[in-house]
């Protein structure tokens, strides 16, 4: 019998009033039924959404040290159960053990960091142009948040949303993707256990059609914060806009190493393997393409392709393995449609390129980790997110070209160069278009304490993590106190 789990709504664990339920299969092995959901929409949006709206109104008055305190403990529980977390998300969503933890820890790093914002969450006191007048400007909760994440950091990417929505004193609906639920479940007790009063989160298992648009058009819901696809992100845009909601949108990729020829080839081939492969290529940051200098090509690739082919893919539950498998079939599907469309624009493969199934790995959603040559920057292989095990490497002539090629795409995320040459690693620092530049280190491996986000279609402007993300979750209150004891006008002439 599978585990049946269900939603978390106003302190209690309830099941979809339909009484409907989807599954949850480990994508290594889809013999394995992770666990059944209950298949919600909208009747449950909306007793989640009442029951946040009103335990806001006692949420937003506890001082936000003591909501920091409640967030502190948080990220002890998280920390006492790291390994039994990180074993449940490899079984549904199937990336090693190695980078679960690390998904747990990036957690842990969000709880702390923002436990201790409660005791600052500063605000700003500005002299005023009067006499016998004190002017402030502080930050004040907003509302109802809804938070709709994805299912590639099925508790990092939740609680970079939850943790400083709940410490700036907004309530919460949550939607996790309908591949990693457990996780998100999981997520919910630690908050109930470290004593998160009932109604202040509130989950909602269930499709992105139903229950995210449910959330993301309800007129009591004040901001929603969502990381996933660009085009999924256009529309949530479009429909938030109707009850004029803050909106933050963490969207596509098409992430870049350049390679220069100046570069430690040793250290960027260790670079882009882990930034290409790592989390199956599953990543936003993932790097989708190499750009190459033409002096170190023939030598790089012929390095790259070597450790390439020795990659060894399996269930991530396994200490062996290295690569898991596509979170799902249509995953995959995607990732071998563009291996088509790749071979069909003229690009060659220099390895893999087929879906694995040898022995175990044909019951799991795997692909070989594949590389394309003779790459132009015009072609689709070399602009589209494909979300997947599958690099694109393009030769460069010189550091102006790596940077055009490198900003010839919709995306704006992460970007990376290799070099020892510092004059070209400040050039990349100022002309390349993303939100985050990597010297030396590849384009994964965002620290939860710094600003995360990109440009262009990547995202609308917000920044989550560091210190930027209270921003979002925050309301600008300003404050005149006039003590002259008269009608004091400002601007107007004496
Ligand atoms: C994502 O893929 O959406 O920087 C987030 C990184 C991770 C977060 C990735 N810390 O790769």
């Amino acid at each position: 019998m599978s585990k049946k789990y269900q939603n978390f709504i106003n302190g209690k664990w309830t099941d979809a009033a339909s009484g409907k339920t989807f599954e949850n299969r480990n994508p290594a092995n889809w013999n394995e039924v992770v666990g059944l959901f209950p298949k919600s929409g909208k009747e449950e949006v909306e007793a989640a959404v009442k029951a946040a709206r009103s335990a806001f109104e006692s949420w937003r008055l506890v001082p936000a040290p003591k909501r920091g305190d409640i967030l502190k403990k948080v990220g002890d529980i998280m920390t006492a159960r790291k390994d039994e977390i990180a074993t449940l998300m490899t079984r549904e969503m199937g990336k090693v053990l190695l980078e679960t933890r690390g998904d747990v820890q990036e957690g842990i790093d969000t709880a702390y960091y923002a436990a201790s914002e409660g005791r600052r969450l500063f605000g700003h006191t500005v002299p005023s142009e009067l006499p016998n007048k004190f002017n402030m400007a502080i930050r004040t909760p907003i509302g109802v948040a809804g938070i709709v994440t994805p299912w590639n950091f099925p508790m990092a990417i939740p609680t970079w949303k939850i943790f400083p929505a709940l410490l700036c004193g907004n309530t919460v609906v949550f939607k996790p993707a309908s591949d990693t639920p457990a996780t998100a479940t999981m997520l919910a007790e630690i908050l109930m256990e470290a004593g998160i009063p009932e109604g202040v989160v509130n989950l909602v298992h269930g499709g992105g059609g139903e229950v995210g648009m449910a959330i993301v058009s309800h007129p009591e819901v004040d901001l929603v914060s969502f990381t996933g696809s660009t085009a999924i992100g256009k529309k949530i845009s479009e429909v938030a806009s109707q009850t004029l909601k803050r909106v933050s949108l963490e969207l596509g990729g098409k992430n870049a190493q350049i390679v220069m020829d100046d570069a430690n080839l040793s250290l960027a081939l260790d670079g882009v393997l882990w930034g290409a492969f790592g989390t199956t290529g599953q990543r936003c940051t993932a790097t989708s393409r190499l750009l190459l200098h033409e002096k170190v090509f023939d030598k790089f690739m012929s390095m790259l392709v070597d450790r390439t082919n020795k990659l060894r893919l399996g269930d991530g539950l396994l200490p062996t393995t290295e690569v898991g498998p596509c979170v799902n079939e249509g995953q995959r599907n995607t990732v071998q449609s563009y291996v088509e469309i790749g071979l069909k624009e003229g690009a060659k493969l220099a390895a893999g390129g087929k879906a694995a199934t040898d022995g175990d790995l044909a019951k799991g959603w795997f692909h070989q980790p594949t590389i394309f040559t003779e790459v132009t920057p015009e072609m689709r292989i070399a602009k589209e997110e494909i979300f997947g095990p599958v690099l694109s490497v393009v030769r460069i002539k010189s550091l102006d070209e790596g940077i055009n090629v490198l900003n010839n795409t919709i995306y704006g995320l992460s970007s990376s160069i290799y070099t020892n040459d510092v004059n070209a690693a400040f050039q990349a620092i100022r002309d390349v278009k993303a939100g985050i530049t990597y010297i030396n280190a590849p384009t994964i491996g965002a620290e939860a304490h710094m600003p995360f986000g990109g440009v262009k279609q990547t995202g609308n402007g917000h920044r989550e993590g560091g210190w930027t993300v209270f921003e979002f979750f925050s309301e600008w209150k300003t404050v005149y106190v006039d003590y002259s004891g008269g009608l004091q006008r400002a601007q107007i002439d004496n």
